[in-house]
């Protein structure tokens, strides 16, 4: 794979600033985002209110813990346009999210905002190592999910050439990526691989493709599943986080130089982590739920938003703004068997360990008799398709499953095709357990 670190010349100097003047920006940035939530948006007048807390409060950047969180039922209780600060006709843009379960959530932008998102968009793009000019494959979908769209801001604001192919048609992908030999590609992890299916389906080598790197997010995903990705394309693979709440991806970005967590773009987005269940910041280093506040976003401010994603806070490295750790999952994916508690990613780093079984699975919740029951449905490679061989798979699979989280889970390795595949997000879990 070849060295694809940016020059030190070519970053936002914020990006390589010291410590003290970050915080000092964010300082001031805070005051001004707390200030504008509360002169225009109803329901933070009213939240900042009854917690006593006001924006004239804010002296230091720790005294954001006195205000009141915001959470994913204040937006739906404000939907559609509630929550936006400035008239509707001064907004450029509206995301929405799918809304499949439940009312959608609505998020907004300015022309400005629009501007701030391309602008962190490309730095994730550079940290990722394209340069402008180059050529990139944006397989996330176009739409209302900020994944499409989000991406081809930041692309144009580099100037790199963009292929808005969106997600799906998988042929045409592969297609694609061989004709116009893109150098990157956008997509979610969990399509990259159907992507990767069809390359042995049009027996093409993907190891041979233009591809040097690819940006994924969007889901959870583990660095054995880098490690496969990177193996199977020959080529370098890095993590984009973002929430459309917050603004869409490119939140946070990992560095192809190091790929050792998420470098958060704290000038726009100020983080905190937290206890889940007591709600009190904890440490630096320490794991807990992601909650962000926006700094500088016009349409739409967002104060101590609490995402459900678990992960930690990481001083920087290659960048002196702080890192995330890859994400471990979201609260809400959290499954309790028995009184574990067990992530999908915990099973997908088991399952990257087995020899013979293909990277795809899906989690299957039941409670044939009042015990809830976990299933891990999987396939085999087509070069350990026979029963023998997918027996043995799957006894391998449940014996490391059982090892390493503790949980007696039963494995079904279905023919090579067997799972569903996924377009964009990857729908980890089916719970057929009847609801209480
Ligand atoms: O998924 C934005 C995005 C698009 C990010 C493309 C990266 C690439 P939403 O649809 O609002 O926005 O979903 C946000 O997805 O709270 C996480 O649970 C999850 N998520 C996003 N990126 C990652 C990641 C976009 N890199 C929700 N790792 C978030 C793990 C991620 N989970």
């Amino acid at each position: 794979m070849q060295d694809l670190t940016p020059a030190r010349a070519d970053l936002d100097p914020i990006e390589i600033a010291s410590r003290d003047e970050i915080e000092a920006l964010q300082l001031d940035r805070l005051k001004w985002s707390l200030r504008h939530a509360y002169d225009n948006v109803a329901h933070y007048r009213a939240s900042f209110d009854a917690a006593g807390a006001h924006p004239d409060d804010l002296r230091s950047l720790g005294d954001l813990a006195r205000f009141p969180f915001t959470a994913k039922a204040d937006l739906r209780a404000n939907y559609p346009f509630g929550m936006f600060a400035v008239p509707r006709d001064r907004v450029a843009r509206i995301h929405a999210s799918s809304g499949t379960t439940g009312q959608p959530t609505v998020v907004g932008y300015t022309k400005a905002d629009l501007d701030v998102w391309g602008s962190v968009v490309a730095r994730s793009l550079r940290a990722a190592g394209l340069r402008p000019g180059d050529l990139l494959h944006n397989a996330y979908g176009y739409g209302l999910f900020t994944g499409g769209l989000g991406i081809h801001l930041g692309a144009d604001h580099l100037g790199l050439t963009t292929v808005p192919i969106s997600g799906g048609m998988t042929q045409r992908q592969v297609r694609l990526i061989h004709d116009f030999a893109p150098k990157g590609i956008t997509v979610t992890p969990s399509y990259a691989l159907s992507i990767l299916d069809e390359y042995a389906e049009q027996g093409l080598d993907p190891r041979e493709s233009s591809l040097q790197v690819g940006i994924f997010g969007a889901e959870p995903w583990t660095n054995a599943m880098r490690a496969e990705i990177e193996r199977a394309f020959d080529m370098h693979a890095v993590d984009i986080y973002g929430l459309s709440e917050v603004m869409g991806p490119g939140v946070a970005n990992e560095c192809v130089e190091t790929k050792d967590g998420l470098h958060i773009w704290e000038d726009h987005f100020y983080p905190e982590v937290i206890d889940p269940v007591s709600g009190m910041p904890v440490a630096d280093g320490e794991p807990g739920e992601l909650v962000f506040t926006s700094l500088t976003k016009e349409a739409f401010p967002i104060i101590r938003y609490r995402t459900r994603d678990l992960t930690r806070l990481l001083p920087g490295t290659a960048r002196t703004m702080r890192r995330m750790e890859k994400i471990t999952g979201r609260s809400d994916d959290m499954i309790i068997l028995r009184g574990v508690n067990v992530f999908p990613t915990q099973i997908e780093e088991q399952l990257m360990t087995v020899a013979g079984l293909a990277p795809h699975f899906q989690i299957q919740l039941s409670r044939p008799d009042r015990m809830d029951e976990m299933a891990v449905l999987t396939e085999a490679i087509p070069a350990a398709a026979s029963a023998e061989a997918r027996r043995a798979a799957a006894a391998d699979l449940a014996g490391k499953i059982k090892a390493s989280v503790g949980i007696s889970v039963r494995v079904a390795v279905a023919d090579p095709g067997g799972v569903a595949r996924s377009q964009g997000k990857a729908v980890r879990i089916l719970d057929t357990r009847p609801k209480a």
